[in-house]
């Protein structure tokens, strides 16, 4: 047997001095359902997470709270861990920078680079942003408050005068635009596309890459008093991933990875630094990164201050974890930002899954139960209704596969939600509950349809949700091993004749509590 086709996708790793926010468990759901698209597509799948725990951030956080950073980075790691457990995200490895795998690739392509010749020492005067961990041009800075500057994104920076490890960056931006335009891909949406091949385009600076005021990161080879830039260690955990720098590890097969899945706040980073690193290395690149906006809470950027952060973990308990996983992938196009709030989200619930395919599921198996004996009608003879609806339910992997392959998760929802409606249409229109007297037989063969369309709708949605699609999929005497895309399709309709378990709600309408008296 040919092996499987391999499908390699990152997340960013999360800044280790902080809780899980909703933009955290947002990137993880997507990448989840990709992964889990692909893996039922029949491809050797790798879905990579991590924690960024090095850098001036990370111990001041630590020191301000009393800790030492590797404390704090073990609190967050635990608390990220526990959020995948509960939203069925969890990836198939977590590389935390702090790892001694993870020191040992960073310093490897660091020697690459130098190797290269483009890592030279010199000295750096300039602003630097923690918050960011980021350098900013003067001319970029913007006033704040008396009278000091801010960077660009507002947070407050420090002049940083020190001697400084650099990499030759600005003899990438030729071959960084000649990536792009050979692969227009590389970064999608184009919007973020557009941004970073203008932002090359203006020129670029060489990079401060090692720091010496602190010491909480990877050392510089050669030179321990420098660590290394926390961007450079950190960028580098997609690599550690895949058992870089030994080449006979079993997951060198993944590299170069498919996917970067990233917020839009970090473009710059991951499709010109990250890059021009790995040409300087020459190690191939990514094949694409992928941007996702922001999402806000009604509209309004999440902070402490406004009182408005609310934790992934307690809109899962709340709402559930399939329906707010839906929520987020169908709510907001993806690589556009998007808003959540608690009527939203009982929006999604009552009118797409308790009314839409909780409703078709629920309707037709109840009736399958009670006037079938339980089992899978014949099918009868097709008329052209059923046929058109079996041919639109048949359509849809196809469709789902041409959103994925764009990122496009909101269509590939969209397009399975067309189906439901056109199910809807059909069972309404057929009244198989009259049929029961009139024509039995007729009453069998529209619920077979409709069971059977509920089989192809559930088996194409179970990425985005796994548990409330394998409940369907079990209502439906599906065996587990016939739950691939490859069991999609009219050569595997459901056979008459089988038992069918005892059919219970899958989506419970979101009722209102009751305000208190
Ligand atoms: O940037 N909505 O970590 P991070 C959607 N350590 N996504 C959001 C968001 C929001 N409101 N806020 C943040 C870092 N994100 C680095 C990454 S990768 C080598 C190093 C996204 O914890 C953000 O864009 O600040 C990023 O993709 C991810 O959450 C982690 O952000």
């Amino acid at each position: 047997m040919a092996p499987r086709p391999t499908y390699c996708i990152s997340s960013a790793i999360p800044y280790a001095n902080g809780a899980p926010h909703i933009g955290h468990a947002y990137e993880r759901i997507a990448q989840d359902a990709i992964a889990r698209f692909k893996r039922l597509d029949g491809f050797d799948v790798l879905s990579l997470s991590g924690m960024d725990e090095h850098g001036q951030k990370m111990q001041q956080t630590a020191a301000r709270e009393g800790l030492t950073p590797q404390g704090l980075a073990d609190r967050t790691a635990e608390q990220f861990l526990s959020m995948n457990r509960l939203l069925g995200t969890e990836a198939d490895d977590v590389v935390r920078t702090t790892e001694p795998r993870h020191r040992a690739a960073a310093q490897e392509i660091w020697r690459r680079m130098e190797a290269r010749g483009d890592v030279y020492l010199s000295s750096y005067k300039g602003w630097y942003s923690v918050r960011d961990e980021a350098f900013h041009d003067e001319a970029d800075l913007v006033p704040g408050p008396d009278g000091t500057r801010l960077a660009p994104t507002g947070t407050p920076v420090e002049w940083v005068e020190e001697e400084s490890w650099f990499f030759r960056l600005s003899a990438y931006g030729d071959r960084l635009l000649a990536h792009y335009a050979a692969n227009p891909d590389f970064v999608t949406p184009e919007k973020y596309r557009n941004e970073v091949v203008s932002f090359v385009s203006r020129g670029l600076n060489d990079l401060s890459i090692s720091r010496t005021a602190f010491d909480w990161g990877v050392p510089v080879p050669g030179d321990s008093k420098h660590v290394m830039y926390v961007w450079v260690d950190a960028l580098t955990n997609y690599l550690t991933g895949t058992g870089f720098p030994d080449a006979s590890d079993p997951r060198a097969r993944f590299w170069p990875a498919d996917a970067h899945l990233i917020g839009k706040d970090i473009s710059r980073f991951h499709a010109v630094f990250w890059p021009a690193f790995l040409l300087s290395a020459g190690i191939p690149l990514p094949r694409r990164v992928v941007v996702h906006g922001f999402l806000f809470n009604k509209g309004e950027k999440m902070s402490k201050s406004v009182g408005n952060v609310i934790s992934p973990t307690t809109l899962a308990e709340h709402y559930g974890v399939d329906p707010l996983r839906y929520f987020f992938l169908r709510e907001v196009p993806f690589g556009q930002d998007g808003s959540y709030s608690h009527e939203a989200i009982v929006a999604r619930i009552n009118a797409d899954l308790a009314n839409g395919i909780g409703n078709l599921a629920q309707r037709s198996l109840s009736m399958i139960a009670k006037n079938c004996g339980g089992r899978v009608p014949d099918w009868g003879t097709l008329t052209e209704a059923d046929r058109d609806l079996l041919g639109e339910a048949d359509a849809l992997l196809d469709r789902a596969r041409d959103a994925m392959a764009h990122y496009a998760l909101h269509d590939y929802l969209a397009a399975a939600w067309r189906v439901i409606a056109a199910a809807d249409r059909y069972f309404a229109g057929e009244e198989p509950w009259v049929k029961r007297k009139t024509d039995p037989v007729r009453m069998g063969t529209v619920l077979a349809v409709v069971a059977e369309v509920v089989r192809e709708i559930a088996i194409v949605v179970q990425p985005v949700m796994p548990g409330a699609m394998s409940r369907l999929l079990d209502f439906l005497a599906v065996p587990a091993e016939a739950r691939d895309f490859a069991h999609f399709g009219p050569e595997h309709r459901l056979t008459p004749g089988t038992a069918l378990p005892a059919p219970s709600g899958v989506f419970p309408r979101y009722v209102e509590a009751e305000p208190a008296a």
